[in-house]
């Protein structure tokens, strides 16, 4: 399904974000920014050894101790098509009294600011989370979406799409309703 918001597309379908041709893909990865299972690990495989290089100096030269929750940094896509890939930390949940909600939020904006500063057309995220960090996936995506939204809503962006690469078709399903709520 899709939904428009000004100038930019937002795009929902199930598949892997690996393959998916845009200027930025998101990663889901964890401080270390070294590579770890789920969307991280896929990533990592399919783009090859350049990633974990561009990650190894950016922990060197900017993030001594680990890429905190919510923020972002780029490296280059290496084998994906994908140009580059924005890496995230989204957080772990610990039953939705620990700022998680916000910090999600913040990991979205985030990229999407990022994505909007070097210029980018075109972005897509996996479901940030909702994983190995066990974030409820209905909350999870709502947190998603309006997060996109008050970003797209408030900033002159260059994004003229944004797409969201659910893994299961459970999970695109989920994140369909949520959309027809959010943007009904
Ligand atoms: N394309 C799109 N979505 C995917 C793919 C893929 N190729 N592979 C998995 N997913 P997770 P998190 C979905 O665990 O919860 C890693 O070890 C998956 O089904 O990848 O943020 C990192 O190194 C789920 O819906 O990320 C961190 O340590 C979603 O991506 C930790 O996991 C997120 O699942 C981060 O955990």
């Amino acid at each position: 399904m899709q939904a428009r918001i000004g100038e930019t597309k937002l795009l929902f379908s199930q598949g892997d974000i690996t393959d998916q041709n845009v200027d930025v893909i998101v990663n889901a990865a964890n401080p270390s920014l070294m590579g770890g299972g789920g969307v991280d690990g896929a990533i990592h495989r399919k783009g090859g050894a350049k990633i974990l290089e561009d990650c190894k100096r950016i922990r060197v030269i900017k993030w001594p101790n680990g890429l905190p929750v919510s923020y972002v940094v780029l490296s280059t896509g290496g084998n994906l098509k994908a140009r580059f890939v924005a890496h995230t930390v989204g957080p772990t949940w610990k039953g939705g009294n620990r700022d998680e909600a916000r910090l999600l939020a913040d990991a979205y904006s985030n990229s999407l600011d990022l994505a909007t500063t070097r210029g980018f057309e075109s972005i897509a995220f996996p479901s940030i989370s909702t994983g190995a960090y066990g974030y409820p996936i209905e909350e999870a995506g709502t947190i998603a979406l309006k997060s996109v939204r008050t970003f797209l809503m408030e900033n002159a962006s260059t994004l003229k799409l944004v797409a969201f690469v659910l893994f299961s078709q459970d999970d695109l399903r989920i994140y369909e309703e949520v959309a027809n709520e959010i943007f009904a």
